[in-house]
């Protein structure tokens, strides 16, 4: 649709960046934090580690004085469980509390509203010894964290996210990590997995609340429309079947209380349903978002299900995602969008469509969370020419402001990354940062930190309130 005057955007936008513990932090064992999943997993000898990440547990001041200079009016980033309560459950940590009381202060000081990711990947280890997320008891261990969380900075924080991508460590688990044994959960387990991450996350929802009246919550999800390959229906029915089993399924329950009905469908005929208990339903019932938080980064293109094994293949130049299921859907091309380096479509217009979509159906102001571009940014005599970083915001920001002239009602948005980070699973060469760390990926230098073309240009974009986008 085209409009006559483009809205701008709203009063109060909360113009950020984000960032996650323990791919920015490092110090990965002081201060009494016990390690996580993500320590233990196997790591691919070619790509950095998370030990050091970009070193933001001891240079978080530095890095909030940039992110204040670059004018951002928000800072979304996670708090690491197993730095709060090291054994998961029980004891509190308060080493770790005060590190993030500081953290938020800090970001109080300059006026920088603080965004916290409750849980982002990194469940704690000795957790895991104990089946993790297979076990009902981890629902418990979480609710109680999140109420250390609400008591210690419940005055502080407004704006709290549960659990950061919960689709994709259910449908992707191998890229976030392979763990020891190298052996990756069943999807009946997986399912099982993620009923007892929404019990979770509504207690959390309704713990938060009754004990922080004036802040909000929301899930926080990856999502995406989808388009059919082509306008043969089998195509279209395809696209919808993934589109609901990659994103709906997923934000239907913390926002309708009940699972979508393809969904479960799917799961039962393939027993893979999980077990419910009576009571769960008024349990996800019982709660619901403030907002959507969404990150957002491609679109993917479906064609219908051949009906055998060759509907699964890996995702173009990253072999840790499979895309494709035998008897839903088959991943296909899309020649009216380009990629990024390591294959991830680039389409801001199909942003615009999944807003539309997001909104439509679940009528919750948006967050954006993460959105960006990964790339093999180049030091040049002190300076970062990142223009593609620049084309890929500007481009990403007027299809939001498109969305919101579509009456599309967003909060703000916090791409990835506020600073350089270890990618999930592609090492430290994948950059997404308005702010270069001068580390590579294996020598840690000085980690300087250097602004980029990008911090410049998204600073006078905050500067003028995205006027001229
Ligand atoms: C999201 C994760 C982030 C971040 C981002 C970029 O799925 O929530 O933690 O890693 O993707 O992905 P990658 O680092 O694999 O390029």
């Amino acid at each position: 649709m085209h409009y006559k005057e483009l809205a701008p955007f709203p009063e109060g936008f909360l113009w950020g960046a984000s960032t996650s513990a323990y791919q920015a932090e490092g110090a990965w064992n002081e201060d009494g934090k016990s390690p996580s999943i993500i320590d233990n997993y196997q790591h691919p000898k070619e790509y950095a580690d998370f030990k050091v990440a970009s070193d933001h547990y001891h240079r978080y001041k530095e890095d909030i004085r940039l992110f204040a200079e670059m004018g951002l009016k928000a800072y979304r980033f996670s708090i690491a469980w197993t730095r709060i309560i090291p054994d998961g459950t029980g004891e509190v940590n308060q080493a770790g509390i005060a590190h993030y009381q500081d953290v938020i202060r800090e970001c109080r000081n300059y006026q920088i509203e603080p965004i916290v990711t409750m849980y982002h990947f990194d469940l704690p280890y000795c957790l895991e010894e104990k089946g993790g997320w297979n076990n009902r008891e981890t629902i418990d261990a979480f609710v109680a964290y999140a109420r250390v969380l609400f008591t210690s900075f419940g005055s502080q924080v407004k704006y709290w996210l549960t659990i950061n991508e919960q689709n994709t460590m259910i449908l992707h688990p191998g890229a976030i990590g392979l763990p020891e044994n190298g052996v990756l959960p069943s999807k009946k387990e997986l399912y099982q997995q993620n009923h007892h991450m929404m019990l979770a996350q509504a207690k959390t929802m309704k713990l938060c609340h009754e004990l922080c009246p004036d802040s909000q919550i929301g899930p926080a999800l990856n999502l995406t429309a989808m388009y059919a390959e082509s306008c043969k229906p089998e195509d279209a029915i395809a696209a919808h079947n993934w589109e609901v089993l990659r994103c709906w399924n997923f934000a239907d329950v913390p926002v309708f209380g009940r699972y979508h009905s393809l969904a479960w469908r799917y799961l039962e005929d393939r027993e893979i349903a999980p077990e419910v208990y009576a009571g769960d339903s008024d349990i996800l019932a019982g709660a619901k978002p403030d907002f959507i938080a969404m990150n957002y980064y491609s679109t993917a293109t479906i064609a219908a299900s051949q009906g055998n094994p060759s509907d699964v293949s890996p995702r173009a130049g990253d072999q840790q995602i499979m895309l494709g299921e035998t008897g839903v859907y088959r991943a296909a091309e899309n020649p009216f969008v380009s990629k990024t380096k390591y294959g991830w479509v680039i389409d801001p217009a199909g942003f615009r469509y999944t807003l539309r979509k997001v909104y439509e159906r679940y009528h919750l102001p948006i967050l954006i969370t993460e959105n960006g571009i990964g790339a093999p940014d180049v030091l040049e005599n002190g300076a970062v020419h990142d223009d593609y970083r620049i084309d890929f915001i500007r481009q990403h920001l007027h299809a939001m402001r498109l969305a919101i002239t579509d009456g599309v009602e967003m909060l703000g948005y916090c791409p990835w990354a506020a600073l350089d980070v270890v990618s999930t699973h592609q090492g430290y060469e994948k950059r997404y940062g308005f702010i270069y760390i001068d580390r590579d990926e294996f020598e840690l230098k000085e980690m300087s930190r250097i602004k980029k073309d990008s911090f410049f240009w998204y600073q006078n974009v905050i500067k003028e309130n995205g006027a001229s986008l």
